[in-house]
């Protein structure tokens, strides 16, 4: 080793150079806090699409309804583009959904329920195109993956649900309902629908079965040539276990998730059961969770589930006689076709108070809750963060010099300060820093601080030696 010559380079550059600023691309972690215009359902609904942010508030301006809108650019989460309903009690913005460009909207009790289109034009989000539910028919639940557009209606008298399928039509800028699909009788009133590329689900927790009530289904849809094709119905075959709650699906990995809700007033189904699917094609194999799992506990209900790629949320909320109720987020992994377990994902500053709902996309969660200055709050952050920075490790891999080795992992995660790839921290690694920095090169931000500079040095300095 000659340990003193580098540290004179080291020494000479370090009198010469100025750290160097790096352009970071990832969006990062953040609060948004409700303020004093929100209503007690500030982030009741929550969307994160492609860099696009959504925030609803339906009980904002005596249930007239907000949606907060945000963009990732140039660095930074912009200050908000703000969208209201028109009138009090239609509840605007109790479900946001976006998709390539598109942004649905609803409002619940707008008439028997409304849904308000818009399109982002590269800088806000425009009013495009509105859809109201049948005449006697009210709206249940909805889902956006452009160009199709899937509404749960129910009739009046509550006999009657169907889902209603709208697509875009570019030449005449409208959305036109093209197909409808008629659930069974006596599928209940409680719908979720999870629309992605050519995968509809619909979740029907109060669906009756037989002779077993409340029992719950989720049917499945396939796109071909156009048209909604059945692929059926699958069940627990159970009395009040509202199988079907919280569905969701991801086409890219052809993958759903759902809850059996079980029944409050039941000792028989009172714990949370969370399914993990992967569709084979034609049919839908169950995919195994591996390990014990906190919404098995007596009391525990999921409150939602979401899904993208191999990384799994659920949004958890666990009380029972003897345990004060508590609200917790949990985080699951795919592997080889096996669930595991990883652990509480935990805000900074958020407390344990109620939390309902999640959305993931591009490696980031956004979530609702409380924060510790009792305010209602939403976050976004990534699940993955090997380096704590906020970022989430699947962006983060993708920029200039993070992945030298191409093995899909954080170099400065792998073994911090390896810069050359044999497995040790060493004197060559502190030449290859050095070229990193006067070059003012992305593969030298070790701290992930964005600048190349000394406390990079520090970080070879520090993990001297082996990998781990
Ligand atoms: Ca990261
Ligand atoms: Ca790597
Ligand atoms: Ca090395
Ligand atoms: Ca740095």
């Amino acid at each position: 080793m000659h340990s003193s010559s580098y540290f004179l380079a080291t020494a000479a550059l370090i009198t010469t150079l100025a750290p160097a600023a790096l352009s970071q691309s990832c969006p990062t972690s953040d609060e948004w806090a409700a303020s004093v215009s929100d209503g007690i359902r500030y982030g009741r609904a929550v969307e994160i699409q492609n860099g696009f942010l959504a925030v609803g508030d339906y009980s904002a301006d005596s249930y007239t309804g907000r949606v907060y809108l945000r963009e990732w650019s140039e660095g930074d989460w912009d200050e908000p583009q703000m969208l209201d309903g028109v009138g009090a009690g239609e509840e605007f913005g109790s479900h946001v959904s976006i998709s390539d460009g598109w942004m649905v909207i609803s409002a619940p009790h707008y008439n028997d329920g409304a849904i308000d289109l818009f399109n982002h034009d590269g800088s806000e989000w425009n009013f495009e195109d509105s859809y109201e539910t049948g005449l006697g028919y009210n709206f249940q639940h909805m889902d956006l993956s452009y160009p199709w557009l899937a509404v749960a209606e129910l009739s009046d008298d509550s006999t009657d649900l169907r889902v209603k399928m709208l697509q875009y039509d570019a030449v005449g800028n409208m959305w036109s309902v093209i197909e409808t699909l008629a659930m069974p009788p006596d599928s209940g009133s409680w719908t979720f629908i999870a629309l992605d590329g050519d995968l509809l689900l619909v979740g029907l927790p109060e669906a009756d079965v037989g002779v077993n009530e409340n029992c719950g289904t989720v049917h499945s849809y396939q796109l071909n040539a156009g048209i909604w094709d059945s692929l059926g119905y699958s069940t627990m075959s159970e009395a009040d276990g509202l199988y079907g709650h919280l569905v969701t699906v991801d086409a890219d990995t052809n993958t759903r998730a759902f809850a059996q809700h079980g029944d409050y007033s039941s000792d028989t189904y009172d714990d949370a059961v969370l399914s993990v699917d992967h569709f084979n094609g034609t049919s839908w194999d169950s995919e195994p969770i591996s390990g014990s799992l906190p919404w098995s506990a007596e009391g525990s209900q999921i409150n939602c589930v979401a899904l993208e790629g191999d990384n799994l949320v659920v949004v958890l909320w666990s009380g029972s006689m003897d345990i004060s109720d508590e609200w917790s987020t949990h985080h699951l992994q795919r592997s080889s076709g096996v669930w595991y377990y990883q652990g509480v994902l935990v805000p900074s500053g958020a407390s344990t108070s109620p939390r309902y709902v999640a959305a993931m996309d591009d490696g980031m969660l956004v979530m609702d809750g409380w924060n510790d200055a009792i305010e209602r709050a939403v976050w976004v952050l990534p699940p993955n963060d090997c380096d704590d920075t906020g970022k989430a490790d699947s962006c983060e891999v993708l920029l200039p010099g993070a992945d030298g080795n191409g093995d899909s992992v954080l170099d400065r995660c792998a073994c911090p300060g390896d810069l050359d790839f044999d497995t040790d921290r060493d004197g060559n690694d502190i030449v290859a820093f050095l070229s990193l920095w006067a070059g003012a090169t992305a593969a030298g931000d070790l701290d992930a601080d964005g600048e190349v500079g000394v406390l990079d040095l520090l970080v070879i300095l520090t993990q001297w030696g082996d990998c781990p």
